[in-house]
């Protein structure tokens, strides 16, 4: 309030108009329902957009993936923790260490062009920009390509 002149990250979020496709909770500044933030796909997509192709534990063909940075959502809700729990349709879930943002992970809204389908993987897909760092093929990242993501807890 009354901090006009601040980056847009100060600006209220909008209110979703279409199916929310992600819940935010925990340690955020930016809420726009019950101490959480909601988003449509349309809002998600409009925070900016990333794509690289890559192979992964499911696809030894690489596949371009384009998607939202999820640095930038990160930035646009005030994120304030140090790791993210990252859980899935199906009640899977990951945790996500924040030092993982230097590999410039996406928020997969698209594979090869198309739109991820809830029994392709999506509506969101984690991804990692896996075949340019030797250290992402490995398990240990692997288990955080979180598909069919649909809630972030900030901690
Ligand atoms: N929603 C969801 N995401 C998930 C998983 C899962 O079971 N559910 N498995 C994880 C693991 S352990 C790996 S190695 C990769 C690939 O798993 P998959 O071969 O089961 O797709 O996705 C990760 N993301
Ligand atoms: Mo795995």
């Amino acid at each position: 309030m009354g901090m006009s002149g601040l980056s847009s990250a100060t600006e209220p979020l909008p209110l979703p108009k279409g199916p929310v496709v992600l819940t935010v909770s925990g340690k955020i500044e930016q809420t726009n329902g019950n101490g959480v933030a909601l988003f449509d796909l349309e809002t998600l997509e409009g925070l900016g957009k990333a794509s690289f192709a890559t192979r992964s534990e499911v696809s030894e063909v690489p596949q371009f993936f384009e998607g939202v940075p999820l640095r930038a959502l990160l930035e646009r809700i005030g994120f304030q923790g140090k790791s993210l729990r990252a859980s899935a349709l199906n009640d899977y879930a990951a945790v996500i260490p924040v030092e993982d943002l230097k590999f410039e992970p996406i928020l997969a809204t698209k594979v090869d062009g198309r739109m991820l389908t809830i029994r392709d993987k999506g509506p969101l897909w984690i991804v990692y920009p896996r075949d340019a760092h030797k250290v992402l093929q490995d398990a240990r990242y692997d288990y955080r390509w979180v598909w069919q993501l649909n809630k972030i807890h900030v901690e």
